[in-house]
């Protein structure tokens, strides 16, 4: 199987996690694109949906789906989103996407968070994809030297036409290489208590209670 049927075949498994009648929160990606494809195949009947960023949103109102906003629930029963990385403790990586601020926001408010990947994302260390970081713009040359001194190398993620992309919070984004992520608790903890830092790539604070990881052989559940 190649790596979009396996990103539909963990959309699909990613039904079984959310209740009829309830308001689910929504991540973003291609692998979460195909977990709302097959909220609207199945039609399962919805409170609505709390989103992690405009794209996902569109998303959802096309597939008839409610969005909510946060204030306007006070707690989830599942976050389903992807990850560019996802170690053995549920500890994820992520912000490929540019999403990674308003995700940790969605997820904060989730009893569980299931997480939805291809087996490329597992990998026993975290860091081998470049940390995203979202920033305040302004903090950017200092916050670049803070990850050269630990080794990393930070670089200003550019759109296409060669500007600093700007997230949907009008923030910019440093991917930094080089980085081991040994303990990835810890180096969150530190990282966001950098001035200038809105929110790093690390999700272990808030970790994945469940992956659904697509293979070769099926869906693997793991817990
Ligand atoms: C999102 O899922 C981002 O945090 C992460 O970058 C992305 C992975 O994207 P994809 O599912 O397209 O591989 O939650």
């Amino acid at each position: 199987m190649d790596q979009d049927a396996l990103k539909k075949l963990v959309g699909r498994a990613a039904l079984d996690f959310v209740e009829p009648h309830s308001v689910v929160g929504v991540g973003t990606g291609s692998t979460v694109n195909k977990f709302i494809e097959a909220l609207a195949e199945a039609r399962l009947p919805l409170r609505g949906a709390v989103s992690s960023s405009v794209a996902s949103t569109r998303l959802l109102q096309q597939a008839g789906i409610t969005v909510l906003e946060p204030h306007e629930v006070t707690k989830l029963g599942v976050y389903i989103d992807g990850a560019d990385e996802i170690d053995p403790q549920g500890c994820m990586l992520k912000g490929g996407g540019g999403a990674l601020t308003r995700e940790k926001i969605v997820a904060d408010l989730a009893e569980q968070f299931v997480c939805i990947a291809d087996q490329s994302k597992q990998v026993e260390t975290l860091g081998a994809f470049p940390l995203p970081v979202e920033i305040i713009p302004m903090a950017a040359a200092q916050l670049a030297r803070r990850f050269d001194a630990m080794g990393g190398q930070a670089r200003l993620r550019h759109a296409a036409d060669g500007r600093a992309i700007s997230t949907d919070n009008g923030m910019h984004i440093l991917d930094v290489r080089g980085l081991q992520i040994t303990d990835p608790l810890a180096l969150e903890r530190e990282i966001s208590a950098w001035p200038g830092v809105v929110t790093v790539g690390i999700f272990a604070r808030n970790k994945a209670q469940v992956c659904l990881l697509g293979t070769g052989t099926g869906v693997q559940t793991l817990r």
